[in-house]
């Protein structure tokens, strides 16, 4: 797709999948230094930048946020060929949220509740999306991402606390016409996912007891993004009282 059609069909579906996105050697580079992060870093970090679907089980680990203390990852989340696509689809200059990373663990329950990533970030223009690298094959077996196509024509949806630790939030009224729009976005690794910030997703367990899913995530925001301060707020007051009820330090 030229760069118009691929605007287009993000315009319309709000997400787009673009196939083997990097280079062989700069998807190599990610991985290894994703790996080396794990293995030397996150065991230094608090509980509010790793999450675990069981603390005690270092295998369990499924999601990392705020990597920007990494210099690799500081400087990787402003990468070129990421920045440019985010800028394409949002039709303006943006700025880069950081890295993060998202797994479901091999023979793990950790469902990831349908939410708009915009209830979280609270940006009015909504012109805000998620940039997400399939490090393995997805499939409906291990957890594939699924998007209600052109969900993000129909702005906020309403949303309570979800008991899911990393999601805090999920969609109350998500029913069988959001079902009948849902699309399973199978992947090759080192495919690329883009969603809008109002698109709805969800994805269900790994029902793999062999197969992770790790992948890799940037948001990018538009320049004309404000915050709606009223929002964010309520957003962190929510996240604030789940961490509390599971115990974790804020
Ligand atoms: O990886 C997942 O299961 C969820 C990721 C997600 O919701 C996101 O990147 O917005």
């Amino acid at each position: 797709m030229n760069p118009q059609e691929l605007k287009a069909h993000y315009d319309r579906d709000g997400f787009l999948v673009v196939p083997q996105f990097l280079p062989d050697e700069d998807f190599a580079e990610l991985k290894r230094e994703l790996d080396h992060y794990i293995q030397t870093v996150v065991p230094t970090l608090p509980d509010s930048d790793a999450f675990y679907v069981d603390k005690s089980r270092p295998e369990t680990l499924k999601q990392l946020q705020h990597m920007g203390g990494d210099p690799f990852f500081r400087e990787y989340a402003n990468h070129p060929r990421w920045k440019e696509l985010a800028e394409l689809l949002l039709g303006e200059e943006a700025n880069s949220r950081g890295a993060e990373w998202f797994n479901k663990p091999a023979g793990t329950n950790a469902p990831t509740p349908a939410h708009q990533d915009n209830y979280y970030f609270n940006f009015d223009p909504p012109n805000v999306l998620t940039m997400w690298l399939a490090l393995e094959d997805v499939d409906e077996e291990n957890g594939c991402l699924r998007y209600v196509r052109g969900s993000h024509r129909q702005g906020r949806r309403p949303h309570a606390s979800s008991q899911v630790l990393g999601f805090s939030q999920g969609i109350t009224d998500f029913g069988p016409e959001d079902e009948a729009n849902e699309v399973c976005m199978s992947l090759k690794a080192n495919d690329l996912l883009i969603h809008h910030g109002w698109t709805v997703h969800r994805a269900e367990p790994n029902r793999s007891t062999t197969r992770h899913r790790p992948s890799f995530a940037i948001v990018f925001q538009g320049v004309s993004c404000q915050i709606d301060d009223e929002g964010r707020q309520r957003y962190e007051a929510e996240m604030r009282a789940q961490h509390e009820a599971l115990g974790l330090k804020n």
